[in-house]
């Protein structure tokens, strides 16, 4: 089992008590749609059914007495749809679906019903993962309405099928071989995204090449729009903000030039003929040397409604990026998006999502909740994840981001007083935003398990989970993932939910205790690096970020310091600027604190550092044992897979103790406490070590 079929493995229904009701169940399916969506419906029941139940359903187009499951939407049963209240089948939207036991004909049978075939298809897959995770199906009733409407993945993919902090082989994005040739491969990855609800993929890197946007590449882009359409996918593009000027023979960019402006509308028009129901455009402007309104002295709401409005007539959205900073304003890199988008709220026209990041600096092992969240109650803001781990130890090291999800989801910004969830503002429910959205930046390429390490499978389907409902606990996903993946066995459920439970925690303790961050290895982003320092962007070096030297650690963002704190509401300020109650893990994200400060365990704050380090190698240890534990109850390939990574993973959290320490241990002075080991080499040999083969730069 090379991992290809993901948490779609169907495995045999064994020792179930449930294998009967679930044979008798799926026995006679009535299934009376006709679209290219009924079919795959058909397709899958076929292919998961005769595989896990081995059974080969019987179809039929109209409810009879042989029936056993119903998959039809209201109107194609409206004897049946009566018995459902308006104000339910309103709710339901076009994605929203209902599984509910019902008579029919005296029979005990299931009906999976929505307003639409995709609605249908989200319901059928979930139906699936009931049996996959041998559910008791006899009184089921069940309502499932994806809480935000926007569920995207970012591919960060190049037209030469490089991936930008991609770590699992080349893009699956095969442009030379489109539109004529259309891989197997495209229509998995589709089926994989609508079990999971997501419903678009935004196909090119956010660093974007205007070339995209020409009949060259629309064609192969609308061949993949045709794959994906009936799964209920969308395809967005990346828009280089300057490609007027490098595709279309213009002198500027500048967003109020009627030229400029006609040019864009043009655009539009021709990428709807090619593609009729294109989502829309992603635009990372002004960041990183990447083109934007600001070179033309507009603001970042005059760029984005520009392209909104182009879009407006064909129903496309625009998802404008918050992440602009410059290393020449002088301010603290994690207050600039705010200072940029803040007073823009309410400028943006209605089409516009601003997507903002998670944290406010870089998708860190672990960051505070971007303060933009609640900050901007009249503009849709849409959560940005980075499903790839690219600071958290890439294609190798196991780190369910479902965790780290689950925390800023959950974290309360205080915005409209206490319960205004980051969860809640990017769900719309706060301010009352129909908009909505949440994106991912994908990890899939051409690797044979699609995510380079098999449990980067996870956090491709802990996002779309999130993304449908961000309330979901990432507990509640890790297992479910598990029993999807390697099956039902107890011990192998409780150790694989273990070892993912607390992997995130892990990386945080060997990478970036205590609130540390931005401390890896130059550009590649691998692997420790906390003396990376005079380099052309002072707001690209560690020792920015980490601040250490003789008096102690941190970044000071309270009132003495930056003041980043400011732009949270009054609840956290308060709480994160005093010392008695900021939390520990973000403690030195705000404050920068004397080496022999004293932490709540006793500790001095040198000594919990270094502990610190030390159990998150300890904890990769326990995940590797752990997984020993359950070799007889995982596939060989698998396995040995698995385990090769985190031998390699507890040897680099190693790596990154002994570095930090020895290189911290310059400043502090201090010994290593007891139960931190020496380190094997001195800190010359790690700050000239650089690893052989970095992926994905
Ligand atoms: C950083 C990456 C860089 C991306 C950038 C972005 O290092 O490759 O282009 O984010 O999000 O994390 O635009």
């Amino acid at each position: 089992n090379d991992g290809y079929n993901l948490w779609l493995q169907y495995r045999p229904v064994q020792n179930s008590p449930y294998l009967s009701s679930y044979r008798e169940q799926a026995q006679h399916i009535t299934l009376p749609g006709r679209s290219a969506t009924s079919n795959i419906i058909q397709e899958e029941l076929q292919r998961a059914l005769g595989k896990m139940l081995d059974t080969t359903p019987e179809f039929s187009n109209a409810p009879n007495p042989a029936t056993t499951l119903i998959i039809g939407t209201r109107k194609q049963l409206p004897e049946l749809s009566a018995t459902v209240d308006d104000e339910t089948w309103n709710n339901l939207g076009t994605e929203g679906f209902i599984i509910r036991r019902i008579q029919h004909n005296g029979k005990n049978t299931l009906w999976i019903a929505g307003n639409t075939d995709q609605a249908l298809l989200y319901g059928t897959f979930d139906f699936l993962k009931l049996l996959q995770t041998h559910q008791d199906i006899s009184s089921l009733d069940i309502t499932s309405i994806p809480k935000t409407k926007i569920r995207v993945l970012n591919h960060w993919d190049n037209p030469d099928r490089t991936v930008e902090r991609g770590y699992a082989g080349s893009s699956i994005w095969d442009w030379h071989r489109l539109p004529d040739y259309i891989k197997p491969q495209y229509i998995d990855y589709a089926r994989a995204n609508a079990s999971i609800g997501i419903n678009g993929t935004v196909l090119t890197n956010v660093n974007a090449n205007a070339q995209v946007l020409t009949p060259y590449f629309l064609k192969k882009v609308a061949a993949l729009a045709d794959t994906f359409r009936p799964y209920g996918i969308k395809v967005y593009l990346t828009a280089r903000f300057s490609a007027p000027i490098e595709i279309g023979g213009l002198d500027t960019a500048d967003p109020v030039n009627p030229d400029v402006q006609q040019w864009w509308d043009e655009k539009v028009n021709e990428i709807y003929q090619y593609i009729p129901d294109f989502g829309g455009f992603l635009v990372k402007a002004d960041s990183e040397g990447q083109p934007g309104p600001q070179n033309y002295n507009r603001t970042q709401a005059e760029g984005a409604n520009m392209l909104a409005k182009a879009l407006q007539a064909h129903q496309g959205i625009v998802m404008w990026r918050a992440f602009v900073y410059s290393n020449e304003t002088p301010d603290d890199r994690a207050k600039q998006a705010y200072n940029e988008f803040k007073p823009l709220d309410g400028k943006f026209e209605d089409n516009v999502l601003v997507q903002v990041k998670n944290g406010a600096i870089d998708f860190q092992p672990r960051e505070p909740f971007h303060p933009l969240f609640g900050a901007m109650p009249k503009t849709p803001l849409m959560m940005e994840f980075q499903i790839t781990q690219e600071y958290l130890g890439q294609g190798t090291h196991l780190v369910f981001l479902g965790s780290l999800f689950e925390e800023v989801l959950d974290t309360d910004t205080y915005a409209e007083g206490p319960g205004s969830t980051v969860a809640k503002v990017v769900d719309g429910s706060l301010d009352d935003h129909a908009l909505t959205g949440m994106a991912g930046v994908s990890n899939i390429g051409t690797d044979r398990n699609w995510t380079g390490h098999q449990f980067g499978q996870a956090n491709w389907y802990a996002f779309g989970k999130l993304a449908w409902n961000p309330a979901e606990s990432a507990a509640d996903i890790a297992q479910e993932w598990s029993r999807m993946t390697f099956g039902n066995d107890e011990e192998l459920a409780t150790k694989v939910k273990r070892i993912m439970l607390q992997s995130h925690e892990a990386v945080v303790n060997y990478m970036t205790p205590l609130g540390l961050h931005h401390i890896m290895g130059w550009s590649h982003h691998y692997g420790p690096g906390p003396w990376v320092t005079d380099k052309h962007r002072d707001d690209w070096t560690s020792t920015y970020y980490h601040q250490a030297g003789p008096d102690g650690i941190g970044f000071d963002r309270t009132a003495s310091g930056s003041n980043a704190l400011s732009q949270y509401a009054p609840e956290i300020q308060q709480q994160y600027s005093d010392l008695s109650t900021c939390p520990e893990k973000y403690l030195l994200w705000f404050h920068h604190l004397p080496w022999d400060y004293t932490m709540k365990s006793g500790n001095t704050l040198w000594n919990e550092i270094a502990l610190h380090y030390q159990k998150g190698v300890d904890q990769t240890q326990d995940m590797l044992d752990d997984w020993k534990s359950i070799q007889n109850h995982v596939d060989d390939q698998r396995y040995d897979q698995v385990l090769a990574f985190l031998q390699i993973q507890h040897n680099e959290a190693k790596w990154w103790r002994d570095a930090c320490l020895l290189y911290f241990q310059q400043f502090s002075k201090k010994d290593l406490p007891e139960g931190v080991p020496q380190p094997e080499y001195s800190l010359d040999h790690y700050q000239n070590y650089t690893p052989v083969f970095v992926p994905g730069i």
